[in-house]
């Protein structure tokens, strides 16, 4: 039984020990906006935040209020020490819980919108739920991320016209009336 406990008491720290994760922050987005994707980002103390840049020419420097624009008076204020473009990365561990800001320093930026808030939770709560930053892998077996589907094995030409079912109506034709009634005209007097 000793034994059972003392291996319990290992796997619990492991998992305690494999909570921390990247969270990972885009800087610039795939059409060239002078943003940061997410503006907000969650994470939890012993998570490392990474700023990635995606496009344009920026930096990352932390802030003391939500587009203060003006860099932290902490001491130890992060900042990525200058403008970058990509591929570069800039990595924030997050040692403490609280909220703080940062912006690009890249002149206009700022004032145009490219600032963000970082919200480190304490790590006894999961911040937002799911794990902050991973990136599900795709499902065994399921579509290719980003991949075209090919057609269905006997299904109709991708693009194609379908040809009218056996039997059936012409496509666009004029369907004879059911039963008699023309549409829209008149009702023969019924015969007596
Ligand atoms: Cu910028």
């Amino acid at each position: 039984m000793k034994e059972t406990l003392a291996i319990f008491l290992l796997l619990a720290g492991l998992v305690t020990i494999s909570h921390t994760a990247d969270v990972t922050v885009n800087v610039g987005n795939v059409i060239g906006a002078n943003v940061f994707e997410p503006a907000t980002v969650m994470a939890n103390v012993g998570d490392n935040v990474i700023f990635n840049w995606v496009s344009g020419i920026h930096s990352v420097i932390e802030s003391d209020a939500e587009a203060a624009c003006v860099k932290s008076a902490k001491p130890d204020a992060f900042a990525s020490g200058g403008a970058f473009a990509a591929p570069k990365q800039f990595t924030v561990p997050a040692k403490a819980a609280g909220k703080t800001w940062f912006y690009c320093g890249v002149p206009g930026h700022c004032a145009g919108g490219m600032y963000g808030t970082l919200i480190i939770a304490d790590g006894t709560a999961p911040a937002g739920g799911a794990p902050a930053g991973g990136a599900m892998p795709p499902a065994a077996g399921g579509a290719p991320a980003g991949g075209a589907m090919p057609p269905a094995a006997g299904g109709a030409p991708a693009g194609g016209a379908m040809p009218p079912a056996a039997g059936g109506a012409p496509a666009g034709g004029a369907m004879p009336p059911a039963g008699g009634v023309p549409a829209g005209g008149a009702m023969p007097p019924a015969v007596l």
